[in-house]
């Protein structure tokens, strides 16, 4: 592969397409199977073994056996760090292979996948790996004549039920701190993109996680995804989605938790987040942040800038910029390294995105350009871009999660922080400015996990993520991920003999 050109890989013959349970490949209790779609051509990838309830109940006696018995809860923080830097080193080995999985099976786009994602997936399995080894507890001072410490014990069998817009980088970063702390897991990868964790779990098992510890089984929400939320055996239900729709889903998920066993969970529910133009920004810079909050990965982010607020006295030149780029954007083959546009997911998205695309000009917005689906085959969608978008409208308030910006203008600071606050979410935000006092006031303002001040999407292993509102509950990275998988319990015991 040139740096600059495009990647082939030999062959794309796809590997693993079973179950994994208990360290083994193996074929669903039923027999059935589903078919994954390459989104670009829309031809059948391969045919993907189909797990139900009774298959995640296999999965999820192998990983409580793993946790009950098995070695990985009880290895030091040591062992469990060595085995994790393994891995990580054997996804960087395979980073070409995961790649085009990734293009193959999720539509996306291959140089942004191999040269970043993929790496941030290593690096996630990286930075968890640093923090195996040193999960303490702490020393209590008592009021009485009792010493006592605690220990942070890791919450026991994880479900992991994963969305099609990143598998990589979904799974590393629900699977490593889980690794981390000592858990065992049963992971749903979404029903449109099971192959890229398929591999992971090969992977898993040459790094030397023992068997029982990752187990994946492929499957559809209703069924596979409902039986892990329900499941009585599962300590914790770790759920990952976003949008309109899916509060409803992590709503079933939630309930399904809290009638069975009470399992905790954690949602991420999506976002419709505001981007922030102040007339004093640098125009060029945003108007690149803004293409990139809303066209990178076709716009299937749950992290999206897709409200654009700019000021109106910048209003117009920005307009101008940002027409200009996305009329720019770069289509093509999704292995040329050039290229930033790639298919939707998948059928329901395409059609939902343009239904939006709709919606937006019988409301009224101004379509600038774009809005057409391109080609006959492929789900692949024109960037489009909407001015004159009023709060009240569609595109405004739905998560559209496709390659759709919409810019709407504001007047004041007071009025941008009360309309980027009308919202039932609140994930991220960005605001663009050089006044210290507006950027202050405006991050201090916003009801959102996160405020990306001259920057966006600045997401890092390092900073948690995740929603205000019903954006959802729980953060992904940052040591406050590893939380989630750990649970406190106080050890105490007198000091000396003592009438307390
Ligand atoms: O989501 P679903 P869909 C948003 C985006 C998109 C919309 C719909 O706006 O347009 O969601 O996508 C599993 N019990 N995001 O329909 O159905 C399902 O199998 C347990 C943003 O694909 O919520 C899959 O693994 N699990 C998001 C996962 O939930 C269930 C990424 C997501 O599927 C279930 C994807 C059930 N009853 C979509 N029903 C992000 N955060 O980035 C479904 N699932």
């Amino acid at each position: 592969m040139s740096p600059n050109g495009s990647y082939k890989s030999t062959t794309h013959e796809i590997k693993f397409t079973k179950l994994f349970i208990n360290g083994e490949f193996v074929d669903s209790i039923s027999g059935n199977t589903f078919m994954t779609i390459d989104p670009a051509t829309e031809e059948v990838l391969a045919k993907v073994a189909e797990g139900r309830e009774e298959d995640v109940d296999l999965a999820v006696k192998a990983a409580r056996e793993a946790f009950d018995n098995g070695p990985w809860p009880r290895l030091s923080g040591e062992a469990r760090r060595k085995i994790m830097l393994k891995f990580a080193d054997l996804i960087d080995e395979n980073a070409d292979e995961l790649a085009t999985l990734e293009v193959i099976d999720g539509g996306k786009l291959f140089g942004p996948v191999r040269y970043f994602e993929v790496p941030i997936s290593s690096e996630t399995f990286r930075y968890f790996a640093g923090a195996a080894d040193k999960i303490r507890g702490a020393t209590l001072k008592m009021s009485s004549n009792i010493q006592a410490y605690t220990l942070r014990e890791p919450i026991g069998v994880v479900g992991h039920i994963i969305p099609w817009n990143g598998p990589a980088y979904m799974f590393a970063t629900k699977v490593a701190p889980a690794l981390a702390a000592g858990c065992t897991m049963v992971i749903k990868p979404a029903e449109q993109t099971p192959l890229t964790v398929l591999f992971f779990a090969h992977l898993s098992k040459l790094a030397g996680v023992p068997d029982g510890v990752i187990n994946v089984v492929n499957g559809f929400g209703e069924t596979a995804g409902a039986a892990i939320s329900s499941h009585m055996d599962i300590d914790a239900v770790i759920y990952y989605v976003t949008f309109t729709g899916s509060t409803e889903v992590g709503r079933t998920v939630m309930q399904a938790a809290a009638t069975s066993n009470l399992k905790p969970v954690s949602l991420e529910l999506g976002g419709k987040s505001p981007f922030i133009v102040f007339d004093d920004a640098d125009v060029d810079k945003a108007a690149e942040l803004a293409l990139m909050g809303n066209l990178m990965n076709k716009g299937e982010m749950c992290v999206a800038g897709s409200r654009i607020f700019v000021q109106e006295g910048i209003h117009d030149v920005f307009v101008k910029k940002l027409e200009a780029m996305v009329k720019g954007w770069p289509m093509g083959d999704p292995f040329d390294l050039a290229t930033r546009h790639g298919p939707q997911n998948n059928k329901q998205q395409y059609e939902k995105v343009l239904s939006c695309i709709e919606h937006g000009k019988k409301e009224g917005a101004t379509l600038v350009t774009g809005g057409k689906p391109i080609g006959k085959k492929g789900y692949y969608i024109e960037p489009t871009l909407f001015t004159d978008v009023m709060d009240d409208m569609t595109i405004a308030k739905e998560e559209i999660f496709g390659p759709v910006i919409s810019v709407l203008k504001f007047k004041t600071v007071e009025e941008v922080i009360k309309r980027a606050n009308a919202t039932k979410y609140g994930l991220t935000s960005g605001v663009m400015t050089k006044n210290i006092d507006i950027a202050n006031t405006v991050s201090r303002s916003i009801r959102a996990g996160a405020v990306w001040i001259n920057c966006y999407l600045a997401l890092d292993r390092d900073a948690p993520h995740g929603g205000y509102k019903m954006s959802g509950f729980g953060r992904e990275q940052g040591l406050e991920a590893l939380e989630h998988y750990l649970q406190v319990k106080t050890v105490a015991t007198p000091i000396y003999d003592s009438p307390w």
